[in-house]
C-alpha cells in the first residue's frame, strides 16, 4: 500500500513494505510558549526553524498544529502553512480538529497534504471526507466514534473499517486513508500500549493500510520517557506502524535501527548516514 504525499517539488511515499516515514510533531503549541507568542503575532520564523531542524533530524513530513486557546485557526493555519512551505520542501500534515481550518489550509497548499484527522463520528465523517476528496488530500482516521474510545482492539478495527468504507464512498482511494490506532498513556492504563499494538496488528493484517500514531503519547506522566517511547516504537513498527508522528531528534535513531533489523535498509545506508550525522 502506497500513500503518496507531495510538497512543491518533493514526493514522499508511505509504503507498507518500505522504511518508516517520520512525521515531525514539533510545530505544536502544546508546552511551547514561544510558538504561541510568535504565531499569535503572525511571525513564522520560529515555526520555520522548528520545521528545518526536524527535517535535519530525520523528519520526512511535518505535522502543523496551531491549536491554542483563543486562536483563529481558520486564519492562522493557512498563514502558517504558506510560510512553512516557502522555506521547507516537505509534505505537510494538517493537524486541527476544525474542518474549516483544514479547508482554508488546503486552499493554499502546494502538493498533496495529509489531513489530521477524521474519526468515526458521523459529524466528523460528514465534514472532513468531502474536503479530502475535493482537494485531493490523504486523511488520517482516528479509531473513535460517537460512542467514544473503546479498549477492545476488534472494535477499534471495526471503526477503522467504517472510516475506510465511508472514505471510499466519498470517492477517496484506499491508499489515501491512514489509520491512527490511538496511542494513550500507559501510566493511566496498564493495558494501553497492548491495546494499541493489537489494533495496529489487526489493521495491518485485515485492511493493509498505512498506520500512524502520536508516538510520545504513551509515556505521559512517567520518567525516562525516551526508553518507553523507543520500546513502544519498535513493537509498533513490527506490528505494522508505518508513519509515526514523533520528535525526530529523539526517535530517528530507533526508527533507522528497526528498519535495518527488518531488512528495509539495504547495505545499512540510511542507518550509517544517520549515525555519521550523530557523530558516533
Ligand atoms: N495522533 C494524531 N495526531 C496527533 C496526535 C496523535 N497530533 C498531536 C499529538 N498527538 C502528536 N504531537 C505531539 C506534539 C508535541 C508533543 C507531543 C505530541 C509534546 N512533546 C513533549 C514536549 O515537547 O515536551 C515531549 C516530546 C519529546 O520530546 O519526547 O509536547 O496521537 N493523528
Amino acid at each position: 500500500m502506497h500513500t503518496i504525499l507531495r510538497s512543491r517539488t518533493n514526493e514522499v511515499v508511505i509504503d507498507t513494505e518500505g522504511p518508516v516515514v517520520i512525521i515531525g510533531e514539533s510545530i505544536n503549541p502544546t508546552r511551547r510558549k514561544k510558538l504561541v507568542e510568535t504565531l499569535s503575532q503572525y511571525n513564522f520564523d520560529f515555526a520555520i526553524q522548528l520545521g528545518k531542524s526536524q527535517v535535519d533530524a530525520g523528519a520526512d513530513v511535518l505535522d502543523v498544529n496551531v491549536g491554542y486557546p483563543g486562536v483563529d485557526d481558520v486564519a492562522l493555519l493557512p498563514a502558517t502553512v504558506r510560510a512553512i512551505q516557502q522555506e521547507v520542501d516537505v509534505p505537510l500534515c494538517l493537524d486541527s480538529p476544525n474542518p474549516a481550518a483544514i479547508e482554508a489550509a488546503l486552499k493554499v497548499i502546494e502538493g498533496k497534504a495529509l489531513i489530521n484527522s477524521v474519526n468515526g463520528e458521523e459529524k466528523s465523517l460528514e465534514a472532513v471526507l468531502p474536503i479530502a476528496k475535493e482537494y485531493g488530500a490523504a486523511v488520517i482516521g482516528l479509531v473513535m466514534d460517537d460512542e467514544g474510545i473503546t479498549q477492545d482492539p476488534e472494535k477499534r478495527l471495526q471503526i477503522a473499517e467504517k472510516i475506510l468504507n465511508r472514505a471510499i464512498q466519498a470517492g477517496i482511494s484506499k491508499e489515501d486513508v491512514v489509520i491512527d490506532p490511538l496511542a494513550m498513556a500507559v501510566s493511566a492504563d496498564p493495558n494501553a500500549c497492548l491495546v494499541t499494538l493489537e489494533t495496529i496488528r489487526l489493521v495491518h493484517e485485515k485492511l493493509g493500510l498505512n498506520i500512524t500514531q502520536g508516538a510520545s503519547n504513551i509515556s505521559f506522566g512517567l520518567p525516562c520517557r525516551e526508553y518507553l517511547n523507543n520500546a513502544h516504537m519498535t513493537l509498533s513498527i513490527w506490528n505494522g506502524l508505518t508513519c509515526p508522528i514523533a520528535n525526530p531528534a529523539k526517535i530517528t535513531s530507533v526508527v533507522r535501527a528497526t528498519d535495518l533489523v527488518r531488512a528495509r535498509d539495504d547495505y545499512a545506508m540510511r542507518f550509517v548516514e544517520h549515525c555519521q550525522k550523530q557523530d558516533n
